[in-house]
């Protein structure tokens, strides 16, 4: 056995006394607060006065704070057990947290307490909190939903508990060096995580490699054995996700890697040690670093690793937990559900199959009976590229057994279809899960959806494609399996959290339940004409634009006037996600300045940010194309005080709770038809920012929300592109405009490339391309037309605080409190379950 299991079995001999855990309720006056931190920083961290690094005080608080959480912890857990409520468990890749410590204090109600305490302290409270590093466990949209979902579970009190990988390097840090992206590694455990608490006791052993052998047991039953794998062991680390003001504390369970001590030994007797070490490297590299989002990283072995270890050590300590108050599985699917965030846990549905049969000696329809009334699949995607797939022999040789498993899935399932479609072979060969070819590959989404009772789309738009395109065939067998669930933010952190005046303002006017009930922002509808509330809203704009205007002076050395207005676009930068249509508009902005040509000017500043994926060219060529534009452009003494743009690095969430407050315009120009949901979109809106968008993803609802008067429009449709692709004719349409043209003309001079001929070729052929899958210039007039409808109206400033209080008041569908509510209606079918109050 291994050495701290060990221990851990010495521990359960001994009694547990029963006044063990019986303490008094801590203090959460300042006072208490205060002694807490004094004792934190003097005796656990043993600093002293002298101390000058922010972290020991930032690490006091957290400790102090965790301690106020943990007897949350603890009472939510027990009324889980206690009233043997289904569950859900959200299995993600991505956990994009953001900070930790604002967020704690917000929803626990404490800010205040801490601020005085910090005030009799003598410390610096928001200094302390902007020293936190992000948790960056995540990509993007996908990432933060997760963080957002659990947010709004923990509020909702849903038993809701999420499961991911504790990797050792987030999100790569990204530098802007003469232009270019430069990554920098994001190693943010290196000064320990005070949030996590560790619990290996929970440790799990999860299987790779080896080979299938088939015995008949005792009972004369036909038994799988997996055997001569190499085994992993999988760590759990605990974080506490606070509902708001509410006395539930709900899980999030990140597994990390280690090698097991067996390993070691083995190696080490035979005389190999530097072998076992190398052994001990290779297991601890599956949660070692997150994989950005990039094709070019498609069917990494390491990353088939990292699906299966999530998948298999989550769904074991499941079982573990369920058959300490369970005796069988009887009624496993009533009272457990999984939700898949995309296919990257979707391994998960051959795993429990696959424990069901091997390990609780279950027969095949037995196990496929619990297993497919438990899984359920969202997927985030419409991008055929960005669906994943596996390769046979890679399957094979990492989990033989689960290949097997997939097997026979797919050939039971095929079975299905030539019922359905009876002599319609055709139909068999695209639905089947494993892709025949040269080397035959596993198709994840098809796996998910044969094995889930729900998948759902993220936008009402993007469902609506998925049943008519990618997923028409399984949606005409199933076509009740199919739902919407149009994304959203949680409006704490979004909202109450970022943009502490304006909530000011709002809970002055309806008081404080809009926090836990956006529908309630409704109420503000009768100040829309009180001049006294429109002139502190747009007070309360300038002043989040001016904080703004500081964080681009600092980040990017960027001049910003707060009379202009702030036109941002921050998202992963992606081809289809068009931060090339943007630059484009602003080189057309500067060409008319060039050309005197100034009227009805409003004057902008543009912001754009993201990060590319390292290996994703072309997007790291956007980047040094806008920092190009910005440099010839900010430098240009004619374009002064009209324009301004800059390229804000390293975007991540902390980032985002100063950039959503202080923006005017929202860019969400993605092509139609291929962003799935977006949520920066609703981010901007809940902020009171106007959107220039085209009919994509959640846009559309947006619109909806919002009415189209208040929505800048422009662009093809969803069907429009689609039909369109045929017929695109990028040089007709360069032709054909002189302001477009007048834009290619300014690039192919090399204006913006003055040392480096040639550079942003690549960037002309792919506008030229009549088979760019983009369709740039498709829309660029249309887009172009649609920013004067935005200067005009920027220039009517009482039309557009109109606009800009309508959208903060249009914005409550868009909350992840009524996202869940309908996750749980429809899917989950969880009951609430109150915390026991804390004595
Ligand atoms: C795939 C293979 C190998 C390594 C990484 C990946 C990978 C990682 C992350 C693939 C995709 C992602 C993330 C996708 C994502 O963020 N999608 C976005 O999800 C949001 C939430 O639903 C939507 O709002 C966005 O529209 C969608 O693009």
């Amino acid at each position: 056995m291994y050495k701290h299991c060990n221990n851990f079995k010495l521990m359960v001999k001994s009694k547990p006394v029963d006044n063990l855990t019986n303490v008094p309720p801590l203090g959460i006056d300042a006072d208490s607060l205060k002694n807490c931190f004094r004792y934190y920083y003097n005796h656990t961290l043993g600093r002293s006065k002298n101390c000058k690094a922010i972290h020991y005080p930032y690490k006091a608080l957290s400790f102090t704070l965790k301690d106020r959480l943990m007897e949350r912890w603890k009472k939510t857990h027990s009324a889980y057990e206690e009233t043997d409520c289904k569950r859900t468990y959200y299995l993600s890749l991505e956990f994009l947290m953001g900070r930790a410590l604002s967020n704690c204090m917000l929803n626990l109600d404490l800010k205040e307490a801490v601020q005085e305490s910090f005030y009799q302290l003598g410390l610096d409270l928001e200094e302390i909190a902007e020293s936190e590093q992000d948790a960056g466990l995540g990509n993007g949209g996908l990432g933060r939903l997760a963080a957002c979902f659990l947010d709004s579970c923990a509020t909702l009190q849903l038993p809701v508990k999420g499961y991911g990988l504790r990797y050792e390097y987030g999100m790569f840090k990204q530098h802007i060096k003469q232009g270019h992206q430069v990554e920098e590694t994001d190693h943010w455990l290196l000064n320990g995580n005070p949030w996590e608490l560790e619990r290996p006791e929970y440790t799990q052993h999860i299987k790779f490699g080896g080979y299938t052998e088939y015995h008949t047991n005792n009972k004369g039953k036909m038994t799988v054995y997996w055997n001569g794998t190499r085994d992993v062991l999988a760590i759990p680390y605990d974080i506490p996700i606070p509902g708001f003001k509410n006395g539930t504390v709900n899980t999030l369970r990140l597994w990390k890697a280690a090698a097991t001590d067996e390993f070691d030994l083995d190696e080490f007797n035979s005389g190999s040690y530097t072998e076992a070490v190398e052994e001990k490297n290779s297991a601890e590299h599956i949660t070692m670093v997150l994989y950005p989002n990039d094709s070019s990283e498609n069917g990494k072995e390491l990353r088939l690793r990292q699906q299966y270890f999530l998948a298999s050590a989550s769904l074991q300590d499941v079982i573990r937990e369920w058959l300490l108050h369970h005796n069988d599985f009887s009624n496993f699917a009533q009272k457990n559900c999984f939700q898949l965030n995309d296919t990257h846990p979707t391994i998960s549905i051959a795993e429990f199959m696959r424990l069901l049969i091997d390990e609780y000696e279950h027969t095949w329809d037995e196990a496929w009976a619990i297993t497919s009334k438990c899984m359920a699949y969202t997927n985030h995607t419409l991008l055929p590229e960005a669906l994943e797939k596996w390769s046979v022999p890679l399957f094979k040789c990492l989990l033989p057994r689960l290949l097997e498993i997939i097997y026979e899935i797919n050939s039971r399932f095929l079975k299905q279809v030539a019922m359905h479609w009876p002599g319609d072979s055709v139909r068999i060969q695209q639905m089947s899960i494993i892709e025949e070819g040269p080397v035959p590959q596993v198709r994840m989404a098809y796996l998910a959806i044969v094995g889930s009772f729900s998948v759902n789309g993220v936008a009402a738009l993007h469902t609506e494609l998925l049943e008519k395109g990618l997923f028409n065939n399984f949606y005409q067998l199933w076509p009740k399996k199919f739902n919407n669930k149009t994304n959203g933010v949680t409006p704490r952190r979004w909202l109450a959290g970022c943009n502490p005046e304006l909530r000011q303002l709002i809970t002055q006017h309806i008081g404080e339940k809009w926090i836990k009930d956006l529908s309630q922002l409704n109420k503000l509808k009768k100040y829309l004409n009180k001049k006294d509330f429109r002139e502190q809203w747009k007070k309360i704009k300038q002043s989040n634009k001016s904080r703004l205007a500081h964080l681009v002076k600092t980040e990017c050395g960027v001049d910003f006037n707060t009379d202009a207005i702030f036109d941002v676009q921050v998202k992963r930068i992606h081809e289809y996600k068009r931060q090339l249509l943007n630059i484009l508009h602003v080189i057309h902005l500067y060409n008319r300045i060039k050309a005197g040509d100034t009227k009805n000017w409003a004057n902008r500043c543009v912001l754009i940010g993201g990060k590319a994926a390292p290996g994703y060219a072309m997007a790291k060529l956007t980047i040094k194309l806008i920092s190009n534009v910005a440099e010839i452009i900010n430098n240009d003494p004619q374009a002064d005080g009209l324009l301004k743009v800059a390229f804000f690095p390293n975007y991540n969430v902390s980032a985002m709770e100063i950039i959503c407050p202080g923006t005017d315009l929202s860019e969400q120009i993605s092509t139609a038809g291929k962003e799935a949901s977006g949520t920066g979109n609703m981010k901007f809106m809940m902020n009171g920012a106007l959107t220039i968008g085209t009919l994509d993803g959640a846009n559309i609802e947006i619109r909806e929300e919002v009415g189209n008067e208040n929505f800048f429009l422009f662009g093809l449709t969803a069907e429009e592109v689609q039909s369109s692709h045929h017929q695109y004719n990028p040089v007709e349409i360069i032709n054909k405009d002189k302001d477009i043209s007048a834009v290619v003309k300014m690039l192919e001079s090399g204006y913006f490339n003055q040392c480096e001929p040639q550079l942003f070729d690549p960037i002309l052929h792919s506008i030229k391309n009549p088979y760019d899958m983009w369709m740039t210039l498709a829309d660029f007039r249309s887009y172009i037309d649609a920013q004067e409808q935005v200067s005009l109206a920027y220039q009517d400033s009482k039309r557009w605080t109109t606009m800009s209080i309508m959208n903060t008041l249009s914005s409550s569908k868009f909350s992840t409190d009524r996202t869940m509510e309908e996750y749980n209606r429809d899917i989950w079918k969880l009951d609430k379950v109150s915390a026991h109050p804390i004595e």
